[in-house]
């Protein structure tokens, strides 16, 4: 049997911060409908793609627009017509959005469903960057550690697609962790939704390399696992925010194989043999056979080496 799935990468542009949820969702079903009729059996949306990119204020002051961005439910009312239009489809999906628990825990999260329109993956973001104070001297914030906790679960995978299935969210692209956590496990295909701004307020010398880190890190993380690696941004101007697109399907051989051309909605497929990932992981990365684990002890140990 051949293990090649059909992926979407469904790029969004901006949403701004008075759309209406039932707005967004018909942008994301259209991609949805888009893919389907270019054959996809899988489309991944951006992470927190049901909102404007909201961390970008202090919103303390204003509570309830605070709690509106957050979702309580999944799916929830507004959400459903997202699910119900992948079972008629029958096509899967990864949608990254903002969860709030009946224990009021904020978390950064992913759902994976299948095409039955059911819940087989559900994941909260590891790496949460930004601060936690409001810092009126950035031209925007970026309040991720004020507005989510950090994820407590690690990184999963799940059986799904014929194939070995994982999920990260945007910061998570950057630690080579993220993707040897999920390669120790067999990883075959890595969605990943991002939103990341040009100015990179700590360090502005690192905004003309955004491009090129975001290739780096998702090329090198493909290869050294052997793995697909689905890159989707949500790019473009927001709210006076200039963030990068340039989502990407990168091959288990770390080529990219597809990238968009736009900053806004944009649909990218690609073929993703899975036993493309055998050619790396049963030779070069062979785990069992070339890894030291006992050489790498300080990566668990500790933080620092101190
Ligand atoms: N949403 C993100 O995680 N953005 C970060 C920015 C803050 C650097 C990123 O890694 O792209």
């Amino acid at each position: 049997m051949v293990r090649s799935i059909r992926v979407g990468a469904a790029q969004l542009g901006p949403i701004s911060r008075d759309a209406e949820r039932s707005e967004v969702v018909n942008r994301l079903v259209a991609l949805m409908r888009q893919a389907s009729d270019e054959g996809c059996q899988l489309v991944v949306f951006p992470e927190l793609a049901l909102t404007t990119f909201f961390p970008r204020w202090y919103l303390d002051d204003v509570p309830e627009e605070l709690d509106s961005y957050y979702e309580t439910e999944m799916p929830g009312p507004e959400t459903q017509p997202l699910f119900d239009e992948a079972k008629t489809l029958g096509i899967g999906f990864y949608l990254g959005y903002a969860e709030l628990t009946p224990e009021k825990t904020r978390y950064n999260s992913a759902v994976l469903v299948e095409a039955d329109g059911s819940i087989v993956g559900h994941y909260r973001k590891v790496h949460m960057p930004g601060h936690e104070e409001h810092e009126p001297d950035r031209p925007f914030q970026h309040l991720e550690r004020r507005y989510f906790k950090e994820g407590p679960d690690g990184f999963d995978v799940w059986e799904a697609f014929n194939g070995v299935i994982g999920m990260g969210l945007c910061n998570d692209r950057r630690w080579p962790e993220t993707y040897r956590v999920m390669g120790l496990q067999g990883v075959e295909l890595i969605l990943i939704g991002y939103n990341t701004p040009l100015h990179y307020a700590p360090d502005p010398s690192q905004n003309p390399l955004q491009s090129f880190h975001n290739q780096l890190v998702m090329q090198a993380g493909a290869y050294q696992n052997g793995t697909w690696v689905i890159g989707v941004a949500k790019g473009g101007v927001e709210e006076g925010v200039d963030s990068l697109a340039e989502s990407m399907i990168i091959a288990p051989s770390g080529q990219i194989v597809a990238q968009a051309e736009t900053t806004g909605d944009e649909l990218i497929v690609a073929d993703c043999d899975l036993d493309w990932c055998k050619h790396y992981k049963e030779t070069l990365f062979d785990f069992d056979r070339y890894r030291r684990p006992e050489m790498y002890k300080l990566i668990t140990e500790s933080k620092t080496d101190q």
